[in-house]
């Protein structure tokens, strides 16, 4: 059964089990709600890079921190939809478009997105974007040009935002989240672990996303990655055990929710990244690049699952969309 009134209590009283009963329940769960031999496969791409004006404290590409990325203006759709093909070639049901921006504006840049969502989307591929926040018109026009999921990441608890962030509120982000909603586009939100946030505030934010009117299609739980020159730079990496928690319990209060296990899997042994797919993971991202920092490369994702006897998920599973492997050439 799908719940959304979960209380923050229930939530808690989950995290804190046992870790090895967690992980059971966690795992049982998966398996009577989806095929646990299917991992989603996404890849990102970051379409405009760096020089954001938001002062978030762990990203690299805000403007306010010196942290080497370099600036980039807009990609060109050819470039993107070059990088698309390799994606899927190298396996990818899922492409992220990232635009290092505070809010989505309706201009030239836009009507750039919205022709790159359009050719994405002719190749059979599910498209995604992130472009900071968004109304309910630009929503409108991305799921008309044939955009499938928005991704706003709630990132963590409300307390802790502030702490975090201070050129927007958590309220502007869940405005956006709805916005997308009654676009009818997918919702895709999570957040990171290892902000120097408390366990309440972890359960706080899976609270959050497991009592929306609608369970988000896609939960990213991603680990920090500290980049040099963030005021999170030093921060300490989170364990596999915190990942694995956060994981379990996201996987039992949303039972059907695709659980991406996101930023940090290069400093994850596979052992360790076995236990986040048993424990209910059930997409990752994939190619050797996130926005801007490094991921393990496609074929050593590919070694894993041959090694785990999992496979990647095919586009559009569960709608009329569906990509069967067998196409009829005409
Ligand atoms: N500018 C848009 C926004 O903020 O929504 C889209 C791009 S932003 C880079 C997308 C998400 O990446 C953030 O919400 C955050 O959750 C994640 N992220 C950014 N830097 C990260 C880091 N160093 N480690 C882990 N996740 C990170
Ligand atoms: C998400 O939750 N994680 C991705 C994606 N959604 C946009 C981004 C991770 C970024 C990690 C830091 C970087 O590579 O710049
Ligand atoms: Fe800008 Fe997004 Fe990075 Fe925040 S997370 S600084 S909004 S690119």
């Amino acid at each position: 059964m799908i719940r959304t009134d979960w209380t923050k209590e229930e939530i808690a009283t989950i995290y804190h089990r046992p870790l090895l009963d967690l992980v059971f329940d966690a795992a049982t769960i998966h398996r009577n709600n989806n095929d646990y031999s299917e991992v989603q496969i996404s890849s990102l791409i970051s379409i405009k890079t760096g020089g954001c004006p938001e002062d978030c404290a762990y990203c690299p590409q805000a403007a306010r921190y010196n942290t080497g990325v370099n600036v980039h203006k807009m990609m060109k759709t050819e470039e993107v939809i070059a990088a698309a093909q390799a994606a899927k070639d190298g396996g990818s049901s899922r492409l992220c478009m990232g635009a290092a921006w505070r809010e989505v504006r309706d201009n030239r840049d836009f009507d750039t997105v919205l022709e790159m969502v359009k050719a994405v989307n002719s190749m059979d591929m599910e498209v995604c974007c992130t472009l900071g926040m968004l109304n309910y018109e630009q929503a409108k026009k991305l799921k008309e040009a044939g955009l499938f999921a928005y991704n706003h990441n709630i990132d963590t608890s409300e307390e802790h935002y502030k702490n975090i962030i201070s050129t927007r509120q958590y309220d502007d982000r869940l405005k956006t989240i709805e916005n997308a909603r009654k676009a009818n586009l997918t919702v895709c939100s999570g957040g990171i672990v290892g902000l120097g946030e408390t366990e309440a505030d972890r359960i706080g934010m899976l609270h959050l996303l497991a009592t929306m009117p609608k369970h988000p299609e896609s939960v990213p739980i991603n680990a920090l990655v500290p980049v040099k020159g963030t005021p999170l730079e030093n921060q300490e990496r989170v364990s596999i055990w915190e990942m694995l928690r956060m994981i379990a319990t996201a996987r039992i209060v949303m039972p059907k929710t695709v659980v991406r296990l996101s930023a940090g899997r290069l400093e994850m042994s596979i052992p360790e990244q076995a236990l986040c797919f048993m424990a209910g993971a059930n997409s990752i991202f994939a190619g050797d690049k996130l926005l801007t920092t490094p991921n393990p490369g496609f074929n050593e994702d590919m070694q894993m699952f041959e090694l785990l006897g999992l496979k990647a998920r095919k586009a559009f599973k569960g709608t009329e969309r569906e990509v069967r492997e067998e196409r009829v050439e005409i």
